[in-house]
């Protein structure tokens, strides 16, 4: 009786052991075959490169005559390098811009490079760049504005066949296509073959959208048509460069058009959505998208671009990080040092994978072939998945020695749909668990940064899932500290504050010029400087035990007894030691002034402006001159006066030093603006005591 029991048993576990665990059935919306190639590619470049390169404008009115376009050392392949080098997988040219010139030579118009006089008009930049992207591997997008400028036919029907031959010409004639950019903006004023005026269209049913997407998936079915609502990969609702936390790869499409007012909700995507359309975080790497010599200081920094990849590769978007080529036809050098500098950082981000050798377990799996170990196994076409009743569960990832993280990445396995709505990830030090972090949504990827802790077990739990558990990949990170300079400011007060980009850091500085790698204090608090003095800090990490470059700030006397005569309540801003804040005075016509009473008699030998630094700023001093007074009513001749050069271009820190000389009271005076403007704008000024 008992052997016979035995037998059953056996048989019955022999039986449940060969069944063949089914996967778990996918969920919602899910992602197309080419949608699922776009969102492994994570990180594309963007050129903004056309007729607004040469007459630095953003938006061009299509009036434009096509000879302005003239690279003078057009290199495609430069471009094309240094996107390679940062690790871009895509890129995605403004082949027509809203203006309507066309950067090849289309037989749809005569607003092209073919009649330009940029090689003799036999140019054509789409065939450069996409013979380019072949050469090195990279895939080759189009942007091509509905909107167009230039066109006499922009809003009648004409045009829109118009606008659909210059789409067969791109997709026909340069190779495969990844994708295809549709912008938002349409409609306004505009050149339109000189009638120069305003023409408003349906921006909903103008286009005949579906007919149009027939003719990609005609040409190209492998690309995938971008625009605010998709169809197959959506604005993230925002030009600064970030996915929200909870971001969603679904959206209800059929409410969403191109210029669809509600697009702050695409930021998110839609919990209910009826259709897979992953976000697309579009940034420039400048303020501006088309170049600038006046943004050449304003490259962003490699803080502000690892935030942006940290909030779009990092919260289930893919990241479009767009290049403003110089009227050379090169990606500018400090662009270049900018993107290589995320590029490096993220390679030292992400170098030791830790979970991979740990002990990995799950509290529940669906059974054979769907255990946590395809969390670490490297392939993410393995997946951790529980029952399809079960849509909880978590998973212990332990290490054999206590180990310091602060990363963690997790992916959902997406062909299946995206279904985790929150989450948890806990570490567990000195015998006891502590939350990380409390989150909503993973998708495709979700990477999170925080304090390095040593911990010596990790458990990831999913709380809430509209269906059960399909989990890919699951890794774990040690970044070390960002090795850039800290910022330091000073405030009216005197109040000095230091700052490094980051968790992992250690800061010291000194006061007196001496170095702070040998002589540094630990910055810990603010602290009052209101004399002379040169402050340099340092960043140290605190595991390697690497410097950062040292930061220099050479202060003269702080500016707490400092008013500025006649001011109102915003005049403070051009002397509280915050650069991002300015105040401007307007005339009805130049010169105008400002003086400053410093409060006490000073020996004085020079001074230093900072113009305006905001992205549209107005009032940048060009002529000048510079009045020292002991009692502010008799100001005799200026102690310096001039031109600050190039300050169009470069609106950096200006700096005139003169014959020493003493007095209580100073005044600025414009004598001319950049632009001809009868105001003057300064977001600091400082005088240079002996
Ligand atoms: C915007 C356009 O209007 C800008 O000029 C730029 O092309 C950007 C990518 O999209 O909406």
């Amino acid at each position: 009786m008992k052997i016979t029991l035995l037998f059953a048993a056996l048989f019955f576990i022999g039986l449940n052991a060969c069944r063949e665990v089914t996967p778990p059935k996918p969920y919602g919306p899910l992602p197309s075959a080419r949608q699922l190639d776009y969102q492994k590619m994570e990180f594309n470049g963007f050129f903004h490169f056309n007729m607004n390169t040469f007459t630095n404008i953003e938006w061009g009115s299509g009036g434009e005559s096509p000879d302005m376009f003239n690279p003078t050392d057009l290199d495609c392949e430069q471009w094309v390098k240094v996107c390679k080098d940062a690790g871009i997988k895509g890129v995605i040219i403004t082949a027509k811009h809203h203006d309507g010139f066309c950067l090849w030579p289309t037989k749809t118009t005569k607003h092209s490079v073919k009649y330009s006089k940029w090689k003799d008009g036999k140019g054509d930049v789409i065939r450069e760049l996409s013979d380019a992207c072949k050469k090195h591997g990279l895939k080759f997008g189009v942007y091509l504005s509905p909107w167009d400028r230039n066109n006499a036919q922009y809003g009648t029907p004409e045009y829109i066949d118009i606008f659909r031959e210059q789409l067969r010409e791109l997709l026909t004639n340069y190779g495969d296509v990844f994708e295809v950019w549709f912008d938002g903006a349409n409609g306004g004023t505009g050149y339109y073959g000189g009638a120069n005026e305003r023409r408003e269209v349906d921006r909903r049913n103008y286009y005949d959208w579906p007919t149009t997407y027939k003719i990609i998936r005609e040409l190209q079915p492998g690309a995938n048509i971008f625009g605010d609502g998709g169809p197959d990969v959506r604005w993230v609702g925002n030009e600064e460069g970030y996915a929200n936390k909870t971001n969603w790869c679904l959206i209800r499409r059929d409410e969403v058009y191109p210029g669809w007012p509600r697009y702050k909700e695409l930021t998110s995507g839609h919990e209910d959505g009826t259709h897979w359309v992953p976000a697309e975080v579009d940034v420039s790497i400048r303020p501006g998208w088309y170049y600038h010599k006046s943004e050449d200081h304003k490259v962003k920094s490699l803080p502000q671009l690892l935030d942006i990849y940290y909030h779009s590769v990092g919260r289930n978007g893919t990241m479009l990080l767009n290049f403003p080529v110089d009227p050379r036809g090169q990606i500018h050098e400090n662009d270049v040092a900018a993107v290589m500098a995320l590029a490096n950082q993220l390679k030292e981000d992400f170098k030791i994978e830790l979970a991979k050798g740990a002990k990995i377990s799950s509290s529940v799996d669906r059974g054979r072939g769907y255990s946590a170990e395809n969390l670490t196994d490297g392939n993410c076409e393995t997946y951790w998945a529980t029952p399809d009743s079960v849509t909880s569960g978590s998973v212990v990832v332990e290490f054999d020695k206590p180990t310091v993280i602060n990363r963690f990445l997790v992916q959902e396995y997406i062909p299946l749909g995206q279904r985790v709505q929150e989450f948890t990830v806990e570490a567990f030090v000195d015998g006891k668990w502590s939350v990380i972090a409390k989150e909503t949504t993973i998708g495709a990827k979700r990477i999170l940064r925080f304090e390095p802790v040593e911990v010596e077990k990790v458990r990831f739990t999913v709380m809430k899932s509209k269906a059960c558990l399909a989990i890919s990949n699951l890794e774990l990170y040690h970044a070390p500290a960002v090795m850039i300079e800290p910022k330091i400011l000073r405030n009216k007060q005197g109040v000095v504050f230091i700052k490094a980009y980051g968790e992992s850091a250690n800061l010291f500085y000194t006061v007196d010029g001496r170095d702070p790698i040998k002589h540094g204090k630990l910055f810990t608090d603010p602290f009052v400087l209101k004399s002379k003095g040169i402050v340099k800090a340092v960043i140290k990490d605190k595991s390697s035990g690497e410097y950062s470059p040292v930061a220099t700030v050479d202060f003269d006397v702080c500016k707490e007894k400092w008013t500025v005569r006649k001011g109102d309540d915003k005049s403070n801003r051009a002397i509280d030691g915050n650069p991002a804040t300015a105040y401007s005075i307007t005339g009805s016509k130049l010169p105008v002034d400002m003086v400053i009473d410093l409060g006490e008699t000073l020996n004085i030998k020079g001074f230093t402006y900072l113009p305006d630094q905001s992205r549209w700023s107005k009032g940048i001093v060009k002529e000048y001159a510079f009045y020292v007074s002991k009692n502010g009513i008799l100001w005799g001749k200026p102690k310096s006066k001039g031109e600050f050069a190039n300050i169009k271009n470069s609106p950096v820190w200006q700096k005139k030093e003169f014959e020493p000389v003493t007095g209580r009271y100073v005044k600025f005076q414009a004598l001319s603006e950049v632009d001809g403007a009868n105001m003057m704008s300064v977001a600091e000024i400082g005088v240079i005591t002996e």
